[in-house]
């Protein structure tokens, strides 16, 4: 590709810039090649060797900085996608700059886009209620694009909610959140929301284990009543969404089900989620008894939950699931005695759980244990199919063993968590308690090289690194403290993204990015060439049915309706007026505000509030929007536009008068 040819040119600049005899060049066969090719860049090569000089750059530094600077009016190869953690919201991020391109509001309202301030997005939040509670923040962890053969296809993107167990469907063609699908049955959620290779179900499992259906029973019934789920919500691509009807969930015992992913190529239909605290542990440190951590760090081994879920599908197509508010659950004896559920050990409080490019292995990482654990798939599939077991849990789960399931382990460091891939066959793993990124042969089985980060690595990222075929080229440390890398900001510090070359023989470390919002916990990267996203809608477009809305008005039918105390407003947007721009209503009057943009030009929006009434819209080209309020205070109040969209901005306002009653 391209990009090839342009490291290479970078290189070729690079060496130019490091001859000049920069200071810590003390390399001697350096400095008499820069004699010879001193003229041809002499200008140049003087000012880059004071501005180095000044700054106090290193050759790695200016190295760094010609592989990841942009030009005004260039543009990335890459895009990031990244949870913004507690925030509730996705970060889109230009690679290699490392530019913020977007902040996608998901779970939480987020103003710049009008999502959640009185529009039609307050439908998507609204469908995000759990137990009839409207929730406006979220724990982002794990953004997941959507693929076609195992590779990102660029149409649409899932993110779950671990703290409130949901899901949302973000749609790639404009960047915004269409569904936020709350699972009826958990307390929380983790493993998700990871796809299939050609996106037929979006899974979901959970995390602290609670009685299924979000009922009550006592911490006493813990292992009786609580338990975990692998939730496959149906994803239909024509429509864009989730279709909860057509989705359906396996009973798990109440381990704690941490990372999961699906099998690929060979592995397809497969799913894998590892767990901790296979003790049962439940705390209870107010009456002495040890805290969870504790009474979950008892056992050698967790376990690794493997699940064909093609065969969980044809069970729940037989009928053989029962329902449980309204999803269609496999029950856990049935997952049991049909081999849909195995169990095989897996070292000491285990986190990531990552399935190798070639669909033939899945790798955890041992957050109490120095190992990247490698399970061979076709060892599994194998013993499965020959009930090669080594016994059964308390929940009749049958076990496979350990040591005939593995390819082998790798010697990491300390508290190793979450692996991804590159295009040579080697792997990354992120090594938590030493703040390092340790590369490995995967076909060796052997450590290769280990890059110091800032610090305490997370999770860890690579280019295109969930797809059949990565790219290299980048791998993102996603560290959880910054510490001093940054100019301090008070007692709360942001998470720091770093930037990797993987190029090379040698990883380099090329840029530091913190995230002031939240602490994101993954993040996919994804060629900014399989992006297609609109420029603006199609006239009267509701963004959030993806049709023109009926209420959608065109130029020169603007009007307002009253029936009785319903005043029914249809309103259009164009540079630089809002037509129309009075409003006279009666205290009490219900409003319902119908505004189209008329504009077809690239980047044209407006905005629209009114004050006092917490009403926010973001008007992109064509986009139409419908916003309904009472009138309950008399008073004049202004509204406006507010995006600055023309030299007569400022006078794109009008007047909602609210009379009186008396
Ligand atoms: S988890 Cu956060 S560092 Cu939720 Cu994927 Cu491992
Ligand atoms: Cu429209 Cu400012």
């Amino acid at each position: 590709m391209k990009t090839r040819g342009t490291h290479l040119a970078l290189g070729a600049i690079v060496i130019g810039a490091s001859i000049v005899g920069a200071p810590g060049c003390s390399n001697k066969a350096e400095q008499a090649f820069e004699q010879q090719q001193a003229p041809a860049a002499i200008g140049a090569s003087a000012s880059v060797k004071e501005l180095m000089a000044a700054r106090g750059l290193s050759e790695a530094d200016v190295e760094a900085a010609l592989k990841t600077y942009m030009p005004t009016g260039k543009k990335d190869e890459y895009m990031i996608f990244a949870s913004g953690g507690q925030s509730g919201q996705v970060l889109a991020i230009g690679v290699p700059s490392m530019r913020l391109l977007k902040l996608i509001g998901v779970f939480t309202p987020e103003p710049w886009q009008g999502y959640g301030y009185g529009g039609e997005s307050d439908k998507v939040i609204a469908g995000g209620a759990q137990s009839g509670h409207r929730i406006t923040w979220a724990d982002v962890h794990h953004p997941n694009l959507s693929e076609t053969k195992g590779d990102y296809d660029g149409e649409f993107l899932f993110v779950n909610d671990k703290a409130n167990g949901r899901v949302a469907v973000i749609d790639l063609k404009d960047f915004s959140t269409k569904q936020i699908v709350p699972n009826p049955l958990v307390g929380s959620d983790h493993g998700g929301a990871f796809v299939d290779p050609n996106t037929n179900y979006v899974i979901e499992t959970s995390q602290y284990p609670t009685p299924l259906g979000r009922e009550y029973a006592p911490l006493s019934e813990y292992k009786t009543k609580y338990r975990g789920l692998a939730m496959f919500w149906k994803f239909d691509r024509t429509k864009g969404r989730i279709d909860p009807a057509a989705s359906f969930a396996i009973e798990l015992p109440p381990y704690t089900q941490d990372l999961a992913d699906a099998g690929k190529i060979g592995s397809d239909g497969w799913a894998f989620i590892n767990s901790f605290n296979t003790e049962m542990a439940i705390g209870g440190t107010l009456q002495g008894k040890p805290p969870i951590e504790s009474g979950a760090s008892q056992n050698d081994m967790d376990y690794l939950h493997v699940v064909d879920w093609k065969k969980a599908e044809a069970l729940v197509a037989a009928g053989r699931a029962t329902t449980m508010k309204g999803v269609r659950v496999l029950p856990l004896t049935v997952a049991a005695e049909e081999g849909v559920l195995t169990l095989i050990g897996e070292p000491k409080s285990p986190h990531g759980c990552d399935v190798t490019p070639d669909g033939t292995a899945i790798v955890v990482g041992g957050k109490l244990d120095t190992h990247a654990t490698v399970y061979e798939f076709s060892k599994i599939k194998d013993a499965i199919a020959a009930k090669r077991y080594e016994g059964k849990d308390a929940y009749g789960v049958p076990i496979l063993s350990f040591k005939d399931s593995i390819r082998g382990q790798v010697e990491i460091g300390l508290g190793p968590l979450h692996t991804v891939f590159d295009d040579k066959g080697f792997a990354y793993t992120s090594v938590f308690i030493e703040s390092k990124v340790a590369k490995w042969s995967l076909k060796e089985m052997k450590l290769v090289e280990k890059l110091s980060v800032h610090y305490n690595i997370g999770h860890i990222m690579a280019a295109e690194g969930d797809t059949v075929s990565p790219d290299g080229k980048y791998v993102v440390a996603m560290n959880k403290m910054s510490i001093d890398r940054f100019s301090p900001v008070g007692p709360l510090y942001p998470q720091n993204f770093q930037l990797i070359d993987v190029t090379g023989e040698k990883m380099r470390l090329l840029s530091d990015m913190p995230i002031g919002i939240g602490e994101p916990h993954y993040s996919q990267m994804i060629k900014m060439d399989k992006l297609h996203p609109v420029k603006m809608y199609p006239m009267g477009q509701n963004p959030y049915t993806d049709k023109i809305d009926p209420q959608a008005v065109t130029g020169g039918k603007e009007r307002i309706d009253r029936k009785g105390n319903v005043v029914d407003v249809y309103m259009t947007a164009i540079r630089s007026h809002f037509t129309p721009d009075q409003i006279e209503v009666n205290e009490g009057d219900t409003v319902n505000l119908h505004i189209t943009s008329l504009e077809q030009a690239e980047d044209q929006t407006h905005g629209f509030t009114v004050n006092m009434y917490n009403i926010d819209l973001s008007l992109e080209p064509g986009k139409h929007e419908n916003v309904s309020f009472k009138a309950d205070v008399p008073g004049v109040f202004p509204m406006y536009c507010t995006e600055f969209c023309s030299a007569l901005h400022l006078e794109m306002a009008g007047y909602l008068l609210v009379k009186p009653k008396n």
